[in-house]
């Protein structure tokens, strides 16, 4: 198939999503167009069946705020009528399923169809999509879909209880690539930061409200009472200063490191004993699922998407929202070298079922579907 794949560049779930399917489906023959404001981060090599698309957005003295929407929108007419396009997949309802709608609409004006698909990830749904500024437009480009996806269950039902919503959801879980997310050896890197064989926990995410690092920070300073143990934590955002002052205030600076962004999150989670995701929203969790096939459990809350994926009391444990007590005392379990090994095991083996080999003919199915419906 001629694929065109809309979604946010940036290293955010949804876009690392869209472009490892981009990046799968290129790899399985079939062509694939990216439509982005810039390079995918994960987009950084050649194969002849992938193509990139910027999206311009020229200037103008009038414009307060530049129009984006627009400018998708007529990129997005220009490669589907002159790429051939059988199809457009569009990642994270705002602003793309709009676009695409409009695209849709002036194509069919020249006598061009075009399927879209619209994959909804979470914050698109449960936190800014219905926000009233968005969401007649979220519910109106939903139901004009030709097809639309959900990361998990859990995204399908919020997405009918937020919005009037006609059109069939399909439920098409995030994936991983095991052959990049396994356990490395880097034992090296292990002995430099737990140097007297501490746990070593690690939460990685962009930092926002929503992640409720605070929970990271309060679990740990449990945990780090009863057992030797160090935390990691990946990644950077909006909440970063607060949590510096938090550690500070706790007295756990000296046990915790910011390590900021990295690419290569896979060599962090190989050294790692426990992850924890005491997030308050979380349509999925591809953060934890990318901790597990690196044979690492999980401590999370019960948001959203979690417990599709994390298993409580085989993969790790799953807690209220908020309740920090709870996750140290089940980290604390987990941590004992007593039961470290089989929630290990059980980690990796729930991950395998994620596994992208069985997630893209997921996708293919659906794009048939969908392609001979239109
Ligand atoms: O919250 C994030 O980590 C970013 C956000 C995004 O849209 O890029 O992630 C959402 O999509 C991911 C991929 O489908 C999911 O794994 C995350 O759970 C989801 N985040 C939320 O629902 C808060």
């Amino acid at each position: 198939m001629n694929i065109g794949i809309v979604c946010y560049p940036t290293f955010g779930g949804s876009g690392v999503v869209a472009t490892e399917l981009g990046k799968a489906l290129a790899q399985k023959g079939h062509k694939v167009h990216f439509i982005t404001y810039s390079q995918p981060v994960r987009l950084d090599f050649f194969n002849e069946n992938l193509f990139y698309h910027q999206v311009y957005i020229p200037n103008y003295p009038l414009f307060q705020y530049r129009p984006y929407e627009l400018a998708l929108t007529s990129k997005m007419v220009n490669v589907v009528k002159y790429e051939k396009l059988d199809l457009l997949h569009v990642h994270y309802a705002i602003p793309h399923a709009s676009a695409a709608y409009m695209a849709k609409q002036i194509l069919k004006s020249e006598g061009i169809s075009i399927p879209v698909i619209t994959t909804l990830h979470g914050t698109d749904i449960t936190l800014v999509g219905k926000d009233p500024s968005f969401a007649p437009v979220v519910t109106f480009s939903i139901n004009e879909s030709d097809g639309v996806t959900a990361v998990s269950e859990s995204l399908r039902k919020d997405t009918y209880s937020h919005f009037k919503i006609r059109n069939g959801i399909e439920v098409i879980p995030n994936f991983i690539d095991l052959e990049r997310f396994k356990k490395q050896k880097k034992e090296h890197f292990k002995r430099a930061i737990c140097p007297h064989g501490e746990k070593l926990l690690v939460h990685t995410s962009n930092f926002r409200k929503v992640k409720r690092i605070e929970d990271v920070l309060y679990t740990f300073s449990k945990v780090v009472k009863e057992i030797p143990a160090k935390l990691l934590l990946v990644g950077d955002g909006p909440e970063r200063s607060n949590l510096e002052a938090l550690c500070r205030e706790l007295g756990t600076c000296e046990d915790v490191s910011f390590i900021g962004k990295i690419d290569a999150v896979e060599e962090v989670l190989s050294v790692s004993d426990l992850f924890l995701m005491p997030s308050e929203k979380e349509s999925f969790g591809l953060a934890a699922l990318e901790a597990m096939a690196c044979e690492v459990p999980v401590v999370s809350s019960d948001a959203g998407g979690i417990p599709e994926v994390n298993v409580h009391g085989k993969t790790g444990f799953i807690s209220k929202i908020g309740d920090v007590e709870d996750m140290a005392k089940n980290a604390l379990f987990v941590l004992d070298d007593d039961n470290l090994p089989s929630f290990k095991a059980n980690a990796l083996a729930r991950a395998k079922e994620f596994d992208l080999s069985q997630i893209l003919p997921l996708y293919e199915g659906y794009y048939h579907k969908i392609v001979e419906k239109v």
